[in-house]
């Protein structure tokens, strides 16, 4: 197994021959290079928490191989430069691939790409060669195989010869094709029923991963380093639901076996990929001379930042086949491709301060505030750093010179410090044991990361609790942001959000947007100087927008409120189990906490919540103000039919209500998951097992002991087919 081997060999070859001081410098460093390879490879792929960053692996990466190729009896089989990468885990079936993945070759910098170039082009013949350039996604690789134009499996790469089976996730990611498309499968001939393995890259747009985050945040969960590891994080759920919440997508690039295709080029292929229904990257080019393959690299880095997908470099491949052939593999990689990879984006600029926020729930988060600096298309100065345990492993200090990144290109990330920069005198930083906004102590709760403000009535905590009501994706109200709220609380008109309901046209007009007049729009009676009031037509509109967010959903509600540990989805997902405010105070604990996918630390912070006299208080006037703090039975059916695809005015019928479904076997147009929330939206019960009380068993290919039982019990037994005639109808069949 991998991991045995993982630790092994960090002494194991320091006495090599040729025992010249320098030697014996290199074997220590090369064995110590390997094992913080090995290491730190095994947070990436195997725990999906890395502890340094990608650019800092490679660095690693490249100083072995530069001890390797000067003393080439210190290279031993097991060292990072021999493997293919990536490791294999035990909790998804293996999967061995229908042909070896490669790796790749890099090029860390231009001139490793024109050395790669020009062997190529020495090899191939002087200008002889075209080059088929590709966006170096930064995913997750997998490999989808296809039996008779229909999906069989999807596996992860694993280390080039086994991956994990990954199939049920894989089919709930919207862009990849469960059949090839006829124009594609035409092209086959009479090769179309032939086992097809196409490969590709998993990713996660990076708006999708920084929503992810955020909603990490507020339900207390850790978030995700990067795109690359929330894409691989979600591929690898065991419950394929969780994937499916996911934003994932695909692009594909590679096939196992080209023989059937009939194809001769990369471009070829890549056309009978679109054609087949795959997602390709458009961002390709095929270029016919070592100058274009530079222009592209250039116009890819300097495009980076406006794609909503991360990439780390451009993949350079000889795009005729038959040039692919003659060119052929190294043990670990093509000869005919190469990885040119991007230099990291990090800056240095000097961390001034660690400033606390108080958030809704009274956790104070410190954040790193530092010197501008322009990192990937924009201008940082802070960063969260979290809590307590991320500043002491990141070991940063006030005054310190840091290194600043954007995880994902996107979230502002201080990566470390550089110590030798670090001033003299300088000193640890320690969390207050004061709230800075309120003054009252700090709890550090046992086992808990968070510190936080034990203050019911903390200014910052119910600035924050306001703000996060308003906000998008809560009860979305446009127009009131941080200035206006500020101005509220500082007028007396909210204390809480209910008081939001009380305000009128005639008090929000009177309130100051904290912006003043200028001798530029100074009017009559007006001195420039004065505060600008908000005025009646914005008043109007946001009265307007308050009116509206009345209307909103109780699971919203519940996410609104700021229960610890409830983000958006919780609340949808106890919103649908206790559609009403009333049905979820009377709820007990447990009731709450059998909850598909709600934990017992969830329903005791609801519960706890609902317990507070204050907070039923608040809920008492939310009602009065006019919020029903119930969905009702339409509302209801009408998302269940959105959620899974079955007709509205079906699902509010609920024709199957008072039915028993078992579901067994393979399914070929949703997964069993999705055909049992299907048939729940209609009204019928899904089960796990047979007995006297179910009215259908539904059997795929592959169905074995519950279909017997039924046949056994003479309970009815429908085909897919049928069961997509129930969903879409309503109607069961009768029995002959
Ligand atoms: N093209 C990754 N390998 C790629 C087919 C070869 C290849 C990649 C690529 C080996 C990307 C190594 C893992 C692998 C399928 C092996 C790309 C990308 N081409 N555009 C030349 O965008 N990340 N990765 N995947 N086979």
């Amino acid at each position: 197994m991998e991991q045995a081997s993982l630790f092994d060999n960090i002494a194991s070859d320091a006495h090599a021959d040729g025992e010249t001081p320098e030697h014996v410098a290199a074997a220590a460093r090369a064995a110590e290079l390997r094992h913080l390879l090995d290491y730190h490879a095994y947070r990436y792929y195997m725990l999906d928490a890395p502890e340094i960053t990608d650019a800092a692996f490679d660095k690693l990466l490249v100083e072995l191989q530069r001890i390797e190729s000067k003393f080439p009896d210190l290279v031993t089989p097991d060292s990072y430069t021999q493997r293919v990468g990536g490791y294999v885990s035990e909790q998804f079936a293996p999967v061995t691939h229908m042909a070896r993945m490669y790796s790749m070759d890099d090029a860390m910098d231009l001139g490793e790409l024109d050395e790669w170039l020009q062997r190529t082009e020495d090899a191939l013949g002087a200008g002889k060669a075209a080059y088929t350039c590709e966006l170096k996604i930064d995913g997750l690789g997998v490999a989808l195989t296809y039996e008779n134009g229909a999906f069989v499996r999807a596996a992860t790469r694993g280390d080039g010869t086994t991956g994990e089976d990954v199939s049920l996730n894989v089919r709930t990611i919207r862009d990849v094709p469960m059949h090839l498309a006829e124009p594609a499968l035409a092209h086959m001939g009479a090769n179309r029923g032939d086992r097809i393995e196409v490969r590709g890259e998993v990713y996660m747009p990076k708006n999708s991963f920084a929503r992810l985050n955020e909603e990490a945040d507020a339900e207390g969960r850790d978030p995700f380093a990067n795109p690359r590891n929330a894409a691989a994080g979600s591929l690898r759920q065991k419950d394929p639901k969780v994937t499916a919440k996911r934003d994932l997508a695909t692009f594909l690039y590679a096939v196992a076996d080209t023989e059937p295709l009939h194809v001769h080029s990369q471009r070829e292929f890549l056309d009978w990929l679109r054609e087949a229904g795959f997602s390709v990257n458009p961002n390709v080019a095929r270029c016919t001379s070592p100058a274009e393959v530079h222009e592209f690299c250039a116009n890819a880095l300097e495009h980076r930042a406006d794609l909503n997908y991360d990439i780390d470099g451009v993949v350079v491949k000889v795009d005729a086949f038959d040039q692919q052939s003659d060119l052929g593999f190294t043990a670990r990689a093509p000869r005919w491709a190469i990885a040119f990879k991007f230099p990291p984006e990090e800056k240095q600029t000097v961390l001034r301060d660690i400033r606390i926020q108080v958030g809704r729930t009274g956790v104070l988060t410190p954040v790193a505030e530092f010197d501008p600096v322009t990192v990937a298309g924009s201008t940082i100065a802070r960063a969260t750093l979290h809590n307590i345990d991320e500043i002491r492993r990141k070991n940063v200090r006030v005054g310190d010179t840091i290194i600043v990144h954007k995880a994902g290109d996107v979230i502002p990330e201080v990566v470390g410090p550089v110590l030798e920069k670090r001033p003299e005198g300088s000193r640890e930083w320690h969390m207050p044991t004061r709230c800075p906004a309120c003054g009252s102590p700090v709890v550090n709760d046992e086992g808990e990361v968070a510190y936080r403000c034990v203050s019911m009535d903390c200014p910052a905590q119910t600035k924050e609790r306001l703000l996060h009501w308003v906000s998008r994706g809560c009860m979305d109200v446009d127009g009131v942001g941080e200035e206006l709220v500020d101005k509220m609380l500082e007028a007396g008109l909210v204390h809480d959000v209910s008081d939001f309901y009380m305000l009128t046209v005639e008090s929000v007009s009177q309130l100051d947007t904290g912006r003043f007049y200028t001798a530029d729009n100074a009017k009559r009676d007006i001195k420039a100087g004065d505060p600008i009031p908000v005025g009646a037509k914005t008043a109007v509109k946001i009265c307007d927008e308050l009116e509206k967010s009345k209307q909103q959903p109780l699971g919203r509600v519940l996410f609104a409120l700021g229960i610890r540990h409830v983000g958006k989805s919780v609340g949808e997902v106890i919103a649908a189990k206790f559609p009403s405010i009333d049905a979820l105070i009377a709820a007990s604990e447990e009731d709450i906490a059998e909850i598909d996918g709600i934990g017992p630390k969830i329903a005791a912070s609801v519960k706890q919540f609902l317990a507070v006299p204050e907070n039923l208080q608040v809920l008492e006037r939310l009602r009065a103000a006019g919020l029903s703090l119930e969905d009702n039975a339409t509302d209801a059916a009408a998302r269940a039919a959105l959620e899974t695809g079955v007709d509205a005015s079906l699902a509010e019928a609920q024709p199957l209500s008072g039915l028993t479904f078992v579901l067994t076997g393979t399914l070929e147009h949703r997964t069993r998951d999705e055909a049992g929330a299907a048939l729940k939206a209609l009204g019928a019960k899904v089960t796990g097992s047979v007995s006297k009380k179910t009215s259908f068993v539904v059997a795929g290919p592959g169905a074995g002991s519950k279909l017997a039982k039924a046949e056994s019990l003479g309970v009815a037994v429908l085909d897919e087919a049928q069961m997509e005639e129930v969903l879409a109808t309503g109607v069961v069949p009768q029995a002959e």
